[in-house]
C-alpha cells in the first residue's frame, strides 16, 4: 500500500454483522432537489459521488441514486434552501447550529420511509456531512442514535502552499509541487481532484497555490488560465483558490515605474488586475502578501506602511468579496536588538487602520515556527483587526519528512494559549475565530506539507499533520488525542493492537523532537540554510539573527536569551499577566525557560537538578523515546501492509540516528561553556565535536538554494 488514499481508504468493513447493519441502513441515495442547472458537478453531486464510492468500498454495495426515497435506508441529501421539505424535518435550532457550512445528520421518516438525512444550509454543508458520515462508518461507530450536528468555528480554513512556478517547493519535503504549471490548463491531473477530496474531507476550504516568496508571473493571463483550471476542479469541493501577490507586480509585469500603493496608476493597475482575475476565476478568494520581509518588495520602499499596502489591495478586492491576508512575519536589515520584537513594533501601532477585508496573518510565534515557541505577542494586541493564525504543517524545523513529529499537540498548545487580552481566557483560538473581538471575518492558515510524492507527505505518518490541521481548523475544541486516534483508525484500521501503539507514538512525538533538538526554550540552533539537524555553532550567516549564537548566547556564565527588562525586554509586548509569569525564571514554564532567560549552568531547576543536567537529560530522553517507538513499531509487523511498515521502520531508524546526532552535537558544543560532565544516564557522545561540525548536507530538499 503506497498510502495514496490517505485517510479516505474506504476498505471493506471486516466484521460481517457490522457490515450488514450498515448495509441495511444505507440502501440508496435520494436527491430530492439535485443538480444546479448549468453546473456539471456541484457540491451535492460531489457528496453523492463520495458516498457512492465510499460505501461501495466499505460495504461492497452499489447504491443507486433516486430523486425520492423508494425504500427504507435512503440517504437523503439536500439543503435547507432548495429543499424546504427537508429543512422541515429538523429544528430551527439545528439549522442555526449548522450555520453557513455545517451539517445535520440524523434518522428521519420521509415519504413514508426510514431515511438518514444529510442536510446543510448550503450545498457544501452536504458535502462536509457526507464526509462526516463516511468517517463515522470508517470508525465503525454505531448507526443507532446517529445524530451529528457540526459547523466550523473559523470561516476561512486555508492551506498555504509555498510552491514555486518552477515546481520546487520551498520547505517542502515530499517531492515537487502538486501543480504542474507547464502542463496546465490543458492537462488536468486526476490528482487535483483527490487533493480537493482530501481537503474537503477535513473542512479545508481555501488554498493559496503559490509561495509567499512570490513570482508576479502567476498574475499574467497565461498563468491565470492555469489557475482557473485548478479552481474549476476545486470549486465543487468548496475550495476557493487564492494567490500570493508580489507587491512589485505593477512594475514587473505591468510596465509601471512604481508600485507605490498611493499612486493612482498603481491602484488602477491592481483594480484592473483583480477584475481580470475574477473574470477568469469566479469565486477567487483573494491575495496573500509577504511584504518588506526577507527581501520581498513592499510599501515601505515608497515610505508607506503595511496598512497602506494592504488597503490598496483590499479596495481592489472588496467589490468581489475577496480578502487580502497581509503577513506580519517581517524582518529586514534594520535589525532591532531582538528580532522577536519587530513584527509587533511594525504592526501593533497600525491597529484600526486596516480595511475590513484586510487580515493580518501572524505566525504562531514571533521568531519562526521553532519546535516550541511562546505565542506571538500580536495576538490580543490588535483588537480592531482580524488576525489570521499561520501554522506550519510542513516540518521545517521538526525533522522535515524524515522524522515523526505529530503536530496536533503543538497546534492545540498554540490555540489554547491564553493571551490575557483583553482578559483571562482570551485564547488564541478565540481571538482567531473572532469571538473575542467580534470580527466578521476569521482565517486560519497552515503551510502545507504536501508534494507530488505518491503518499503526498513523504513520511507516511506526516499525513496526520495535514489531517490534524484541518480538523482543528474546523473545530479547535477537538483534542489532539481524539484526532490522533481518529486519524490512526482511518489510516491503519480499527484493530486496537495497531491503533494503540501508533496513537501513543504520535502523541509523544512532538515533545520528543523538542527534547532531542531544542529543549527548555532553546531555539534556532539548527544547521544553517536547509535547517536540518544541529548547528549550535553557526556564528556567520549573512546576518546576526540567522546565526545560532544570536539565540542561545551560551557563555561561561550560562545560556539563554534574556528577553526580560534586563535584556531585550521583548516580554514587554505581552499582557501584564504574562510579563509577571514569564518575567521570573521561577514562574516561567520549564519549556520556555531559555527563551526568556539567560541562566547559569548550575541554576536550580524546579526538578531540583542543575540546569546543565536538566538540559542533558532532556536530550537523552528525546533519544530514548524514539527507541521506544522502534520497539512499538516492530510489534506491528504483519499487522499492516509491508510497504508502509517497512518505510516507517526505516524512517524510525534514521530518526534514532539523527536524534543522537542532535544530542551529541549540542551537548558537546554547550559543554565547552558549561565545563561540566554529563550526568548519569546520558550516553557519552559517539564522536568529538569537530566530527559533527564537519557534517554537511549539500543538497537538502525544500531549501531555496537546493534547486
Ligand atoms: C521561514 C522559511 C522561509 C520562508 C519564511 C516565511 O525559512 O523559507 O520564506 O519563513 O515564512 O520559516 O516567509
Amino acid at each position: 500500500d503506497d498510502g495514496y488514499r490517505l485517510w479516505l481508504r474506504y476498505d471493506r468493513v471486516a466484521d460481517e454483522s457490522l457490515r450488514a447493519t450498515y448495509a441495511a441502513a444505507f440502501t440508496e441515495i435520494a436527491l430530492p432537489a439535485p443538480t444546479r442547472p448549468g453546473f456539471s458537478l456541484g457540491s451535492i453531486e460531489a457528496a453523492r459521488d463520495e458516498l457512492t464510492t465510499g460505501l461501495k468500498g466499505l460495504l461492497g454495495v452499489d447504491l443507486s441514486t433516486v430523486s425520492q426515497p423508494t425504500r427504507d435506508g435512503a440517504l437523503l441529501l439536500g439543503t435547507a434552501v432548495r429543499s424546504p421539505e427537508l429543512a422541515g424535518l429538523v429544528s430551527e435550532a439545528d439549522l442555526r447550529a449548522a450555520s453557513e457550512e455545517g451539517y445535520v445528520i440524523r434518522p428521519v421518516i420521509f415519504a413514508g420511509k426510514r431515511c438518514v438525512l444529510v442536510l446543510g444550509n448550503r450545498d457544501v454543508g452536504v458535502l462536509y456531512g457526507a464526509f462526516a458520515l463516511l468517517r463515522h462508518v470508517q470508525l465503525h461507530e454505531p448507526i443507532a442514535g446517529l445524530n451529528l450536528v457540526s459547523a466550523p468555528r473559523i470561516q476561512r480554513r486555508l492551506l498555504n502552499h509555498w510552491d514555486n512556478l518552477n515546481g520546487f517547493v520551498e520547505r517542502g519535503y515530499a517531492g515537487q509541487s502538486l501543480w504542474r504549471w507547464f502542463e496546465l490548463p490543458d492537462i488536468v491531473s486526476p490528482r487535483y481532484r483527490d487533493y480537493a477530496r482530501a481537503c474537503a474531507s477535513i473542512g479545508v476550504n481555501g488554498t493559496v497555490l503559490t509561495n509567499v516568496n512570490a513570482n508576479a508571473l502567476v498574475l499574467t493571463p497565461a498563468y491565470l488560465q492555469k489557475v482557473a483550471a485548478l479552481a474549476n476542479v476545486f470549486r465543487p469541493y468548496g475550495i476557493r483558490v487564492y494567490l500570493t501577490a508580489r507587491f512589485s507586480a505593477p512594475v514587473e509585469i505591468g510596465g509601471l515605474k512604481t508600485a507605490d500603493p498611493l499612486d493612482p496608476a498603481v491602484k488602477q493597475w491592481w483594480t484592473d488586475k483583480v477584475a481580470e482575475i475574477y473574470r477568469i476565476i469566479p469565486g477567487f478568494g483573494g491575495f496573500l502578501v509577504k511584504a518588506n520581509s526577507e527581501g520581498q518588495p513592499g510599501p515601505q520602499a515608497y515610505g508607506r506602511n503595511h496598512a497602506d499596502g494592504a488597503n490598496m489591495l483590499a479596495d481592489a478586492l472588496v467589490p468581489y468579496g475577496g480578502i487580502v491576508m497581509w503577513r506580519a512575519f517581517v524582518y529586514d536589515n534594520n535589525v532591532p536588538a531582538d528580532r522577536h520584537t519587530q513584527g509587533f513594533s511594525e504592526f501593533q501601532p497600525l491597529d484600526g487602520q486596516f480595511r475590513s477585508n484586510a487580515i493580518v496573518q501572524v505566525k504562531n510565534g514571533a521568531i519562526d515556527f521553532m519546535p516550541r515557541e511562546p505565542f506571538h505577542p500580536l495576538f490580543g494586541a490588535m483588537p480592531q483587526t482580524p488576525l489570521a493564525l499561520e501554522l506550519q504543517i510542513t516540518q521545517e524545523y521538526l525533522g522535515q519528512s524524515m522524522q515523526l513529529a505529530f503536530l496536533g499537540p503543538l497546534f492545540e498548545e498554540v490555540l489554547d494559549a491564553d493571551t490575557f487580552r483583553p482578559n483571562a481566557g482570551s485564547t488564541i483560538a478565540k481571538i482567531v475565530d473572532g469571538s473575542v473581538d467580534l470580527h466578521g471575518i476569521s482565517v486560519i492558515a497552515g503551510v502545507a506539507n504536501i508534494g507530488d510524492d505518491r503518499n503526498w507527505t513523504g513520511h507516511p505518518l506526516a499525513q496526520a499533520n495535514w489531517y490534524a490541521y484541518g480538523r482543528l481548523a474546523w473545530d479547535h475544541q477537538l483534542t489532539s488525542a481524539q484526532i490522533a486516534n481518529e486519524w490512526t483508525r482511518l489510516t491503519f484500521g480499527n484493530d486496537s493492537a495497531v491503533v494503540q501503539p501508533i496513537t501513543s507514538m504520535l502523541l509523544e512525538s512532538h515533545e520528543a523532537v523538542v527534547n532531542y533538538s531544542m529543549p527548555l526554550g532553546l531555539h534556532h540552533i539548527m544547521a544553517e540554510g536547509h535547517h536540518y539537524g544541529p548547528g549550535p555553532w553557526v556564528d556567520q550567516a549573512g546576518r546576526a539573527d540567522w546565526t545560532s549564537v544570536y539565540y542561545h548566547r551560551a557563555d561561561a556564565n550560562g545560556v539563554g536569551f534574556d528577553r526580560t527588562k534586563s535584556g531585550s525586554n521583548a516580554l514587554a509586548q505581552y499582557a501584564p499577566e504574562i510579563q509577571n509569569l514569564w518575567g521570573n525564571p521561577a514562574t516561567t514554564p520549564d519549556n520556555l525557560l531559555l527563551w526568556f532567560h539567560h541562566l547559569p549552568w548550575d541554576y536550580r531547576m524546579k526538578s531540583g537538578r542543575p540546569l546543565w543536567d536538566e538540559i542533558a537529560l532532556h536530550y537523552q530522553s528525546g533519544v530514548d523515546t524514539v527507541r521506544t517507538w522502534q520497539k512499538a513499531w516492530a510489534t506491528l509487523n504483519g499487522k499492516m501492509d509491508d510497504e508502509r511498515f517497512t518505510h516507517v521502520k526505516q524512517l524510525l531508524a534514521r530518526q534514532e540516528h539523527d536524534a543522537r546526532v542532535w544530542r551529541d552535537a549540542c551537548l558537546l558544543y554547550f559543554q565547552q561553556f558549561s565545563k561540566k560532565p554529563l550526568p548519569a544516564g546520558v550516553e557519552p557522545p559517539e564522536h568529538p565535536l569537530d566530527f559533527y561540525k564537519a557534517q554537511q548536507i549539500h543538497f537538502a530538499p525544500g531549501h531555496p538554494g537546493a534547486h
